[in-house]
């Protein structure tokens, strides 16, 4: 099947693709959260959620595979480099009390998910402590053993953890679909930059297209599985 992209279509077979949803987290959606704190407008990230979710429907009713990613720590935060901890020199930084509870630590409130997304039963979570949702995680092994071959990609932001995660996948021979409505920064520069990076040179790393063209395939698709 194809979907009509940038720079050119993309092809796709429904039983080896997967919808992936990068870090989608109350800590960077909502207001109150982590991303908030920071002193970002968490108005720009949420304007990839009506798309997501659309997407995300159409996914589960035409038996695409489904996988959620979260960047977070364990509750030692003995996976998060002391870099990684330093950075911003912030007063109240990961694994800090937020307004949310600690800040990126798994099993905290604002390390969820946000509720328009909430992962299903038999849909993998893939906790992650990096940006690239390959380091130090079993997201290949996960998508190896479904036969996944085509990644659908939506997610915040789009220049750190979705770029990242693009960037990998394609190394490891994934090809990848970014949805620019479904994907989303806090800075609208980096926004249009990041989706120029990823189509610019023959679709280095990815092809680019919005939701309803992926909307059309998936109906046409019927039922996979
Ligand atoms: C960031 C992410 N921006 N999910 N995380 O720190 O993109």
């Amino acid at each position: 099947m194809n979907i009509t992209a940038e720079p050119y279509e993309f092809e796709f077979e429904p039983q080896s693709t997967a919808l992936l949803l990068v870090d989608f987290q109350r800590d960077f959606v909502e207001p109150g959260g982590f991303g908030e704190s920071l002193g970002n407008d968490v108005s720009m990230l949420r304007k990839a959620i009506p798309a997501a979710e659309k997407l995300l429907e159409a996914a589960r009713e035409s038996g695409i595979h489904v996988i959620h990613t979260r960047e977070g720590h364990r509750t030692d935060l003995r996976d998060a480099p002391p870099t990684k901890l330093a950075r911003g020199k912030l007063e109240t930084g990961i694994g800090s009390e937020g307004p949310m509870g600690r800040i990126l630590v798994r099993g905290e409130g604002g390390h969820d998910i946000i509720p328009e997304l909430t992962p299903r039963e038999g849909e993998p979570v893939i906790d992650k402590p990096g940006k690239n949702s390959f380091y130090a995680t079993d997201l290949d092994l996960v998508l190896r053993n479904r036969g996944v071959e085509s990644l659908i990609v939506c997610g915040v932001t789009t220049e750190v953890c979705v770029q990242s995660t693009v960037r990998e996948a394609n190394d490891r021979g994934y090809e990848c679909l970014v949805v620019e409505d479904a994907v989303a920064s806090y800075f609208e520069e980096f926004q249009r930059v990041a989706l120029d990076m990823i189509k610019a040179q023959g679709a280095i790393f990815g092809w680019v297209t919005k939701s309803d063209s992926v909307l059309s395939a998936f109906e046409s698709v019927g039922a996979v599985r």
